[in-house]
């Protein structure tokens, strides 16, 4: 038996090449080799002010990118959160054995509700949910961004902690990173995310010409002061783009033509340009195809919702029968 693969990304933005090369990439590969299931989270995006009037439209263009990036309906499941109900009904589960000490500490709640000037519960309960959404599949494996690996250290406390308290029936699941595990964003202040201003990230759907506008006045390493300079790749967001987005043979000569200061940060961010390209503009072609025919994506959300229920309802069962919750007969 294959094992299995659970990850989802927030409709709360514009998709960018950070959630693209840190996890999106990744689960295409992995489509083949896992049983793979694959969310958008839209009841993870209510947990701070949104749109309603938006939220619709934003988790059809995420379902649309997933498609249009490689995720092929027939090899895995995709589908949308809050089509199933056994997410919400065992984030209530766990959070009776949820310390709330833990999740007032969790860098992303606090980063949050710093940005935000608020908090809800919702927000605190953030990470609940998305054990819920995780340990619901019993997954084996969570490919995922660096910024969620805490995240996932906490599923497998509550995985252990309900196992220990109620009987064996979830699975610890391991993080999966890539070599884009972190994205910076292109003012170099920390990761590249949707909630950032629009200039410090590229979206995947970005033309040519909006991310050479973005690319070129972009933050690269703050020791290259000079052209002469040599700089570090590794504090740099182009540089760091470049591990995530290039060949091994592009890699090299920006590693070799940085450290020396053979190459010009331009040198390198119009090298970058035309790597994004090449792989980021059959995937949004296809894009702008899938998002002229939204029926049909909305019935592969739909197909997905009740493979992914089938699964769901079976560890829901487990989990109610060992809490000691009867079933209606
Ligand atoms: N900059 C990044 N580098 C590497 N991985 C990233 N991910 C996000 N940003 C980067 C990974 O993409 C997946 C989906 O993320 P998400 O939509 O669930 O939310 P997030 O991590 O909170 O991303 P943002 O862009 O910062 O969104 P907002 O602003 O809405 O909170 C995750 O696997 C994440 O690790």
């Amino acid at each position: 038996m294959r094992k299995r693969v659970f990850s989802g990304i927030q409709p709360t933005g514009q998709l960018h090449l950070g959630v693209y090369y840190g996890a999106m990439k990744n689960w295409v590969r992995l489509q083949d080799t896992y049983d793979c299931i694959y969310c958008i989270v839209d009841q993870h995006a209510q947990t701070v002010e949104y749109d309603p009037t938006v939220l619709q439209q934003r988790t059809l263009e995420a379902a649309c990118l997933y498609i249009a990036s490689g995720l092929d309906p027939q090899k895995c499941i995709l589908f949308v959160q809050s089509h199933v109900k056994e997410h919400t009904e065992l984030t209530w589960y766990l959070s009776t054995i949820a310390s709330l000490g833990q999740l007032e500490r969790m860098t992303q709640f606090k980063d949050k509700t710093e940005q935000h000037g608020s908090s809800n519960l919702a927000l605190l309960a953030y990470p609940v949910l998305m054990a819920a959404d995780i340990l619901l599949y019993k997954a084996a494996a969570v490919p995922v961004g660096e910024d969620q690996s805490q995240h996932l250290e906490l599923t497998r406390d509550l995985a252990q902690r309900f196992n220990h308290r109620f009987g064996q029936v979830f699975v610890e699941p391991e993080t999966l990173l890539t070599r884009g595990k972190r994205i910076i964003g292109l003012d170099n202040q920390g990761k590249m995310s949707k909630s950032k201003p629009e200039h410090t990230s590229i979206a995947m759907v970005d033309p040519p010409d909006v991310v050479w506008a973005k690319l070129r006045p972009a933050v690269t390493d703050p020791a290259r002061k000079r052209r002469t300079d040599p700089g570090d790749p590794n504090k740099c967001p182009i540089g760091l783009l470049h591990f995530a987005a290039s060949s091994q043979q592009d890699i090299d000569w920006v590693i070799k033509g940085c450290t020396t200061a053979e190459i010009g940060c331009i040198d390198c961010k119009k090298q970058l340009a035309v790597n994004i390209e090449a792989e980021m503009g059959p995937i949004r072609e296809r894009y702008s195809e899938l998002c002229a025919r939204p029926d049909e994506v909305w019935a592969v959300l739909k197909d997905g919702a009740d493979r992914a229920r089938a699964v769901a309802t079976s560890v829901i069962d487990e989990v109610r029968d060992v809490m000691g919750i009867k079933s209606p007969v």
